[in-house]
């Protein structure tokens, strides 16, 4: 039967995190009655409750790092620590009162659509339905494991960063990491003072933007509570910058790229005084190609007598440590794996089957394709925030949920209003689009010949190519030519 009011449509959301619960809010203040949020773990908060390593940070300021609706003043740093982002999620979620709708604990194995509706399977049997689907899983949530013989034989302790091991001792001992990513640069500062040596086996050298990382004093604070015009006078100030500087040197603005560079070379130059490490450190790609580090303590740190800079191509793992391809065994006690994450998976291993027996491999066997990163022809009534090719690269990634919520609730409208029971993407649309992903792809700087998480199995970056007004634009309002109206 078609269903003809809000009051009659449900709406499953998978994954509690930052994206899932602006989706729980946003549908909620839209009229939606019906929400369940079906979270695989035992509480909410996503990326920052997987987190836990030492120096865990959010590299977008705080400020930005907050939902549009709900400003924070009360950030401690510009770039806040990770419990404090995870205590942010928490109390939103308290506040709008959508942690009632939460279901922990329920991991979505399978979904699949028939009779005009998504049959949810859970990972202990129990099924569900719903009308509305939004995939709200997230990107770097499975970990990456490197493949390194001998990983299994080490006989300390070794874990991937964000499955840290709080319980393996670091104070005194030998600690490797393995990676030089984002997390990696983030562990490295932090613990550094603590430990006996630390081991960092550098693959790529990494650009690093030198920004301190102040803490508001309580007169800010007092001033941020006082007055929401300066807390937003503060939100737009970073999101300029993010949006509108940050985010043209990746799609192509040389002028910028160039300014970023000189900015992070003059940062290793003036911060590293040894001439073989500053070699060492010195990227050979084009600054902001992959992830941007922002650190004004990596550089002091990996400089300490008990920092050593591993640029030896790792041969193995060993019960003792790590041997590097030149034969040198580095003795260590922790092995930490800051190797990253399968960015490509979302929201997989889930099976998804829409029309037509449609499967989700099937559907994505070539590439990860949806229609504006956030639907898939074949797939109706399903959404994915944070999906293929949205702005990973470039804006925050809050602000991104938050405007492809407000085009997702757009493009159910019909659906709400019984004019259809479901919507899905035209495949021609869907083809138009991933083309002129294509093409704008060519001048971006993703594509200037690193390697990084951004690139798809065929090297292509699943990021967005255009510029802020261009999602803007995209997002204000769908063209329902683009969609096909199943009744
Ligand atoms: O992971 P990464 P990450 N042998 O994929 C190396 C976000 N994040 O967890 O560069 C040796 O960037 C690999 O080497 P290479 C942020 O968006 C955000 O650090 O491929 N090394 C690389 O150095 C970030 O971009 C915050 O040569 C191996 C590293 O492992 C994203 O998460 C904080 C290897 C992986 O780097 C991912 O960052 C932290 C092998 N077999 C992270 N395999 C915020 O502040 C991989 N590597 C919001």
């Amino acid at each position: 039967m078609q269903k003809s009011s809000t009051h009659d449509l449900s709406v499953a959301i998978i994954g509690a995190g930052m994206s899932g619960i602006a989706a729980a809010i946003k549908f909620g203040e839209q009229g939606y009655r019906d929400i369940v949020i079906f979270e695989k773990a035992d509480r909410l908060g996503g990326t920052w409750r997987e987190n836990t390593y030492p120096g865990l940070s959010c590299d977008v300021p705080s400020h930005l790092y907050s939902y549009a609706f709900e400003p924070n003043p009360n950030w401690s740093h510009l770039f806040s620590p990770g419990a404090e982002i995870q205590a942010y999620f928490e109390s939103v979620a308290k506040k709008y009162d959508v942690e009632r709708l939460m279901r922990f604990n329920k991991e979505v194995t399978s979904a699949e659509f028939e009779n005009g509706r998504w049959h949810l399977t859970m990972h202990d049997g129990e099924r569900t339905s719903a009308d509305i689907v939004i995939a709200a899983t997230g990107i770097l949530h499975q970990p990456a494991y490197p493949d390194i013989d001998g990983i299994e034989d080490f006989a300390g302790a070794s874990f991937h960063t964000a499955r840290w091991d709080h319980s393996a001792a670091l104070d005194n001992h030998r600690v490797g990491i393995i990676g030089t990513g984002s997390t990696a640069m983030q562990i490295v500062p932090a613990i550094i003072d603590r430990v006996a040596s630390l081991s960092l086996f550098q693959r790529t050298p990494q650009w690093v933007f030198g920004i301190e990382n102040p803490a508001y004093t309580e007169a800010e604070r007092a001033e941020f509570n006082a007055s929401p015009a300066k807390m937003k006078a503060l939100y737009d100030h970073w999101a300029y910058r993010f949006n509108y500087r940050f985010g043209r040197a990746v799609i192509g603005d040389k002028v910028i790229a160039d300014r970023i560079a000189e900015l992070c070379l003059a940062n290793l130059d003036e911060n590293v005084h040894d001439s073989e490490l500053k070699k060492k450190l010195t990227p050979n790609y084009v600054a902001a190609c992959k992830r941007l580090i922002m650190s004004d303590e990596f550089y002091p740190a990996i400089q300490k007598p008990n920092a050593h800079l591993v640029t030896t191509a790792v041969e193995q793992i060993e019960k003792d440590g790590v041997r590097t391809k030149d034969g040198t065994l580095h003795k260590l006690d922790v092995l930490a794996l800051a190797t990253g994450f399968k960015a490509h998976a979302f929201m997989r291993p889930m099976r998804l089957v829409g029309r037509h027996g449609t499967t989700l491999e099937q559907a994505w066997a070539a590439t990860n394709m949806t229609h504006r990163s956030i639907s898939i022809p074949d797939m109706p009534n399903f959404f994915i925030l944070i999906g293929p090719n949205s702005p990973v690269g470039n804006f925050p990634l809050i602000l991104v949920a938050e405007r492809q919520l407000d085009y997702i609730k757009q493009l159910i409208e019909p659906v709400r209003t019984g004019q259809c029971r479901a919507v899905a993407p035209q495949r021609a649309a869907t083809e138009q689009f991933q083309q002129d992903v294509r093409e704008a792809m060519q001048g971006t700087i993703w594509m200037s010949g690193c390697s990084s998480w951004y690139l798809d199995k065929n090297g292509i970056p699943v990021t967005w190519p255009w510029d802020f007004d261009r999602f803007e634009a995209d997002m204000s309002a769908p063209d329902f030519s683009e969609y096909e109206m199943i009744a």
